[in-house]
C-alpha cells in the first residue's frame, strides 16, 4: 500500500481555498496512516463542521461527518464499544477549541484512546473569517474590525492542563515533522492531539498581514522553534514564536482499560 491508498482520489481536486493548507495536513495524515500501516477497515475519520470538517470526504477509511464542536463526542462513542478501531478525528480550531471547548477538555481528562488533529488557522475559515477562540488577541477578523478584545486559547497548554497523555504542535512548513508527529500521536494509547497551525490567506491572512500563502509559509517557518531550542529563549523572545515537535507525553490508561477494571471489580 501508498499513502495514496488512503486518498479518494476520484474526489480530486480539494475544495479548499488557493493558499489554503489543509490539503498539505491531509496528505501528512495519510502518509501517517501509511506509515502505520493502518487498516482502513479498522480505521474512522470523524470530522465536525468546517472547512476541515470536509476532509473526511477525502479518505478511503470509514468516516464519520458529525456536527460542529461534537466530534470527539461522536468519536467517543464510536471508541468505547469498539475498542479495536482507530479513531483520528479531524477538528479546526472553531470546532475543536472553541464550540467544542468543552468536548475537547473532557475527552482529554478522560484519556480516550483516540487522536485529535486540530487545523487552527486562528478564525472560523468557513463561515467567513470570524474570530475564534485561538484569534489572538488585538488580532483584525471579519467579526473584529478594529482588534479582538479577548485573549487567546493556547490549543496545546489547554490539550496537556485537561491531561491529554500525547501533545504536539507543527506547521505547514515542517512537514517531515508533521508526518512523524501525527504518526507517534496515532500510536500513542492514550488520547493524543497533535495542533497544526495552518495557512488562511483567504481570510486570516489578509486581514491581519496583507499576506499570501508564500509569505505566510515563511511566518511559519521562522516563527515554529523547536521545544527545545524554544525553552532557552528570553521571555520576549517567545512571545515572537512557539514551540514546535513533541510537547508533552506521559504513558497512563486509558479509559477503556480503566473501565474494564471498573466493571471486573464489580462481578
Ligand atoms: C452549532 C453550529 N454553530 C455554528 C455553525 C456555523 N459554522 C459552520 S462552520 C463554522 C466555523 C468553522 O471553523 P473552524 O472549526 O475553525 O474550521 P475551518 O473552517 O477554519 O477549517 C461555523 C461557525 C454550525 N454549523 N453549527
Amino acid at each position: 500500500m501508498s499513502y495514496k491508498d488512503y486518498i479518494r482520489e476520484e474526489k480530486l481536486p480539494l475544495m479548499w481555498c488557493k493558499g489554503c493548507s489543509h490539503g498539505i495536513t491531509l496528505a501528512s495524515i495519510a502518509r501517517a496512516m501509511d506509515t502505520l500501516k493502518l487498516d482502513p477497515e479498522k480505521t474512522v475519520v470523524v470530522t465536525g463542521i468546517g472547512c476541515w470538517g470536509k476532509s473526511d470526504d477525502y479518505f478511503r477509511t470509514h468516516v464519520f461527518h458529525g456536527t460542529h464542536g461534537r466530534a470527539l463526542s461522536f468519536a467517543t462513542g464510536i471508541k468505547i464499544p469498539k475498542e479495536e478501531l482507530k479513531v483520528l478525528v479531524l477538528m479546526g480550531d472553531g470546532d475543536g477549541t472553541t464550540i467544542g471547548g468543552n468536548h475537547f477538555l473532557h475527552t482529554a481528562r478522560r484519556n480516550i484512546d483516540m487522536t485529535a488533529i486540530v487545523t487552527n488557522n486562528f478564525n472560523y475559515g468557513m463561515t467567513g473569517g470570524q474570530y475564534s477562540s485561538t484569534s489572538p488577541e488585538g488580532s483584525i477578523t471579519s467579526t473584529s474590525k478594529y482588534g479582538t478584545a479577548e485573549k487567546s486559547i493556547d490549543i496545546c497548554d489547554l490539550a496537556i492542563t485537561s491531561g491529554a497523555t500525547y501533545v504536539g504542535r507543527s506547521t505547514p512548513y515542517h512537514v517531515k515533522q508533521m508526518d512523524n508527529l501525527i504518526a507517534e500521536a496515532v500510536d500513542h494509547k492514550g488520547f493524543s492531539m497533535v495542533e497544526v497551525t495552518s495557512l488562511c490567506p483567504t481570510y486570516y491572512g489578509r486581514y491581519n498581514y496583507r499576506a499570501n500563502s508564500v509569505d505566510m509559509m515563511k511566518m511559519m517557518k521562522d516563527q515554529g522553534v523547536k521545544k527545545s531550542k524554544y525553552d532557552e529563549l528570553d521571555e520576549s523572545k517567545k512571545k515572537e514564536c512557539f514551540p514546535i515537535g513533541k510537547l508533552h507525553q506521559v504513558e497512563e490508561e486509558d479509559f477503556n482499560t480503566k473501565y474494564k477494571k471498573v466493571k471486573e471489580s464489580i462481578n
